[in-house]
């Protein structure tokens, strides 16, 4: 089967555009969720292979969150011709984020995996994506991720949080705790005061959109079901790092989209294969952050009264 279609990416659209509502309400917010944005028979596939399969887990990389406790997700950079590699190249994706980024293009920065297992207490720490992006050498916060609910998110389970505007803030300094990047501590105890918090929880085939420069968070899952969500994040085609020198893997790679039908049509040919995944580890060792990217060339970026709890 092939991997694309032979339609350029402007014969390409999406059958459900982003609505004006949707749009003001992203720029006011700093972010959206749009129930439904896939049906249940698209997900249902992905959500068989996430909760029911050990193949995910296989190919999972640990990290350590900053209290220590252990994190696992997959990655992918290159997109496969399997249904996760689909999703980020659908039409409706790709509208969407190009609509959000004022009609720039678009490319795939990376996606990733996150199942949270029953009863793990792993993590995400406030952070903001351009936070770390920024120290990358994007010089634009021109990013927009996507998390896909592939199973529900719920407050219980450990569902992402969002700080409402947040991303009129600004970019805010982030330090390296850990191989974390979390925003600076001092002022994030502040914003918290000032700032609601979202609880963005989600039904699978729903959709959270948010702005790189978010402030978003997520508690450990607490219940008898694993959680899992479809991270993506895009970049815009003209904000590639300003020095690719070791690291090649961010520069702007054209993405192919694919009709909204893809998934629904069963275009592609499995669920995902071990090739999908960047980076495995296949081992238990948490101390080892698999980030994406030259992680070194980040970390020397950060101001020097930034540099506190640098990595073993
Ligand atoms: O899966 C989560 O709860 C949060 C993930 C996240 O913030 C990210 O992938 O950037
Ligand atoms: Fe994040």
């Amino acid at each position: 089967m092939t991997n694309t279609t032979n339609l350029s990416n402007s014969e390409i659209l999406t059958t459900n555009p982003l609505s004006p509502e949707q749009i003001n309400r992203y720029h006011q917010d700093g972010f959206i969720i749009i129930p439904s944005f896939f049906n249940r028979q698209e997900i249902e596939p992905l959500y068989k292979a996430c909760v029911e399969d050990t193949k995910l887990q296989e190919n999972e990389t640990s990290f350590l969150d900053i209290d220590g406790n252990i994190c696992r997700f997959t990655y992918f950079m290159e997109t496969q011709n399997t249904l996760l590699g689909s999703i980020p190249r659908l039409a409706r994706m790709v509208d969407a984020v190009e609509t959000l980024l004022g009609g720039k293009e678009c490319y795939h920065w990376h996606s990733k995996v996150v199942r949270k297992e029953p009863h793990s207490q792993g993590y995400f720490n406030w952070h903001q994506g351009y936070g770390a992006w920024y120290y990358d050498g994007c010089l634009f916060p021109d990013f927009v991720s996507t998390f896909v609910a592939v199973t529900s998110a719920t407050k219980e389970n450990g569902c992402v949080q969002v700080l409402k505007s947040s991303h009129l803030l600004g970019r805010i300094d982030h330090i390296n705790s850990r191989g974390n990047m979390i925003t600076d501590p001092e002022r994030m105890e502040v914003i918290l005061k000032k700032l609601e918090l979202v609880y963005c929880e989600m039904e699978p085939g729903d959709i959270l959109i948010m702005h790189g420069n978010t402030l978003h968070y997520s508690e450990n899952n607490q219940t008898d079901h694993p959680r899992v969500l479809v991270v993506s994040h895009y970049n815009s085609a003209d904000n590639e790092p300003y020095d690719l020198e070791g690291a090649e893997i961010l520069r702007y790679r054209p993405l192919k989209k694919l009709p909204d039908s893809w998934l629904q049509d069963k275009k592609y040919d499995s669920v995902f294969i071990d090739k999908d995944f960047f980076n495995q580890q296949k081992t238990d060792d948490a101390e080892l952050y698999a980030g994406v990217g030259n992680l070194e060339k980040r970390y020397s970026r950060l101001p020097n009264t930034r540099k506190i709890n640098e990595m073993p």
